[in-house]
């Protein structure tokens, strides 16, 4: 049989160290997960903390091609958060890395440590503008279009940086 490609959105945040280095490399030690490919970056954007404490965050989203199934998928993700030395202390703590799934092709997965969609994304507009970036016209399931959720989310401060190379 020929493995599946799947198409996949990674949501990358920091808010603790040296941010833009670790987005950046972030998205090298995605490159290196086994039979994936990125296929397109956002920039990277300067985020107020939403439900959160601490300095602004850097939020980008990463397209990826991948034959990783959602749970491959999530333990890498978990794998390079702890290679950037996340530290899980208390809900929604400062992170040198945090690296969300928030869509496997249009897939509904609701286990009790992976929801996709991310649960939250529709609410979030520094996960939406970069995803909007990338992917203008993708639709969350069950919650819309992207530029039409971002219609309500004006009040959240999200400030284009730089790009990422
Ligand atoms: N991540 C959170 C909570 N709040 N706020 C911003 N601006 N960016 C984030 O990545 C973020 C957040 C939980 O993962
Ligand atoms: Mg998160
Ligand atoms: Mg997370």
């Amino acid at each position: 049989m020929i493995a599946q490609q799947h198409t996949a959105y990674i949501g990358l945040g920091a808010n603790l160290g040296n941010r833009l280095e670790t987005i950046s490399a972030a998205v090298n030690a995605l490159r290196k997960l086994p039979h994936t490919t990125v296929t397109k970056t956002s920039a990277v954007y300067v985020t107020a903390p939403v439900d959160a404490d601490g300095d602004d965050y850097l939020n980008a989203v990463a397209e990826i091609g991948t034959l990783l199934t959602p749970a491959e998928l999530l333990a890498g993700l978990q794998a390079i958060e702890q290679q950037f030395g996340r530290v899980r202390s208390y809900l929604n703590a400062p992170r040198t890395l945090d690296c969300d799934l928030l869509l496997y092709d249009q897939q509904v997965i609701d286990a009790p440590d992976l929801q996709v969609p991310h649960p939250r994304m529709h609410l979030r507009a520094f996960v939406l503008v970069p995803l909007a970036e990338i992917a203008p016209d993708m639709a969350i399931p069950d919650q819309g279009t992207v530029q039409t959720l971002l219609n309500a989310l004006a009040d959240q401060k999200v400030k284009k940086s730089v790009d990422l190379i």
